[in-house]
This record gives C-alpha cells, structure tokens and sequence, in this order.
C-alpha cells in the first residue's frame, strides 16, 4: 500500500509541474517569506487547506501557493511544514515526503507577528 501511495505521489508531482508554468515556478522560488516572531503550537499541522484532513489535496494546494498562484484558500500558519522558520520550495518537498511516509517529521509551530 505504500509503495501505490508513493508511487501515486510521483504522478501527482509530475502531474502538478507539467500544470504549472515553470515561469510561475520560477516565481515561486522567490516566495521566501521570513515568518519569524514568536512562535506557538500548531493545530493540526500538514492540513494545508483547512478541511481537517491531512492528505494530497494539501499538497497540491501548498504547491500552489509556493508557485504564486492567487486565491488559493489555505492556512498561512501551516505551509512552513519543515518548521525552519521561512516558507520556500523545501516545504512543498518536505510535505510531498511525509505524506510518501519517508519518516519525516512535520513543523508543529506557528509565528505569530
Ligand atoms: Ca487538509
Ligand atoms: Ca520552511
């Protein structure tokens, strides 16, 4: 069963780059956001789009906000998901290898300004 589910990962990924424009991935680079001031516990972290959930709709839709696309409902204090403090392609990474089971963990804080 993991081995569909990260195979079925793959597809996605793939699926998901050839959808977006690699100029808006080039965009996406630049969306390094600071998120430094104090931090607190995250709830539910990974749940990207707020739905409660923690599963591929997620990470289609942090990929999208990483890649600048507008109007993207999300949970701005969740798509830090490798918990280094700033918000870049890492954390469409990090998240894509969690959800593939590779045993890593997710950021469980949030910074508040
Ligand atoms: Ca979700
Ligand atoms: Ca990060």
């Amino acid at each position: 069963m993991k081995k569909f589910l990260g195979f079925l990962f793959a597809v996605c990924l793939v699926a998901m780059l050839i959808v977006t424009p690699i100029g808006a991935l080039a965009e996406g680079q630049d969306v390094d956001i600071d998120m430094g001031g104090p931090r607190v516990e995250l709830t539910n972290p990974g749940d990207i789009n707020g739905d409660g959930s923690v599963n591929l709709k997620d990470l289609v839709v942090l990929a999208q906000v990483q890649a600048g696309w507008e109007n993207v409902n999300h949970r701005a204090e969740a798509v830090d998901t490798n918990g280094d403090g700033y918000f870049t392609l890492d954390d469409v990474t990090h998240f894509a290898q969690y959800l593939a089971g590779w045993g890593v963990e997710l950021g469980v804080y949030e910074y508040v300004a």
